[in-house]
């Protein structure tokens, strides 16, 4: 990708210094005016800028027609991407079963909505985001993907955390926004029946409706255990168990709990659970 640049670059710097010479001899070179804009010079396909000023960035530039990066691929269609598909066009996870299918489709489609705000009216969403149902508002989101190798997400977003089966590495993922709560202190959600619960890798978490299963009880849900409690393999065959969040920056962090010489597994950032050794 690099190589190709540099030739690019390299034939036009050539084009350039034959362009530049004073042809008619009278000292006035009229190309000058042209060769201010030529040294702008040739559109680089990967870079987030218009290069050569004709107002088409990367792939959006005929320039680029046909480059390799300027593909529809999964690797192209994250917030941070550059758009692989032509102007007028936006590459655009579509689900199809348990995966993404990239494709470029009408650039409408991404006029409107906002991340991790309500969609456009007829679904539209920003490019690297899609309409979809927020498993933790209950609302329709603009909700960006992210997966392990694009974990970044748009503003203060986390990469959500899937307490599934094991995933492929290309899994696609959609970022969350972190309440900011304490899992092992379930006041930072305000108390009542709501707990904390880690929903990135990263340590974004969210406040949630808890159950009442009490610590070390078998349990079959995530948010089953009552709060301060999460329920650790809760997609295991032979079920779960509630145990205690902890944070592994505490001094103890699993002082009182009643388990053998309990420790803090942790699970994503500086939380985990407390289990027994
Ligand atoms: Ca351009
Ligand atoms: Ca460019």
């Amino acid at each position: 990708m690099q190589h190709i640049a540099l030739v690019v670059v390299f034939l036009a710097s050539s084009c350039s210094l034959i362009t530049t010479f004073d042809e008619d001899q009278s000292g006035n070179n009229v190309n000058n005016t042209n060769n201010i804009n030529n040294t702008a010079g040739p559109e680089i396909c990967d870079n987030f800028s218009d290069d050569d000023g004709d107002g088409l960035s990367d792939c959006k530039d005929p320039d680029c027609e046909g480059q390799p990066q300027c593909e529809c691929r999964l690797d192209n269609a994250f917030f941070d991407s550059i758009d692989g598909c032509p102007a007028g066009e936006a590459c655009v996870i579509k689900l199809v079963g348990g995966g993404g299918d990239p494709l470029c489709l009408d650039e409408s489609r991404i006029a409107g909505g906002d991340f991790y705000e309500s969609c456009g009216i007829s679904g539209e969403c920003p490019f690297g985001s899609f309409c979809s149902m927020n498993v933790y508002t209950g609302r329709n989101e603009c909700q960006p993907w992210c997966s392990p190798q694009h974990p970044k997400c748009p503003g203060d977003g986390f990469c959500a955390y899937f307490e599934e089966e094991e995933t492929p590495e290309d899994a696609l993922k959609v970022c969350v926004k972190s309440d900011g709560c304490y899992p092992p202190s379930p006041a930072s959600c305000g108390g009542g029946d709501k707990g904390c619960y880690l929903v990135s890798e990263q340590g974004g978490t969210r406040c949630l409706d808890s159950g009442t299963t009490p610590m070390g009880m078998p349990c079959d849900e995530f948010q089953e255990c009552a709060p301060g409690l999460v329920c650790l393999g809760a997609n295991d065959p032979q079920g779960g168990t509630c145990l205690k969040w902890c944070d592994t920056e505490a001094e103890n962090p699993c002082t009182g709990v009643n388990l053998p010489n309990p420790w803090c597994f942790v699970l994503g950032g500086n939380i985990g659970v407390c289990v027994p050794e």
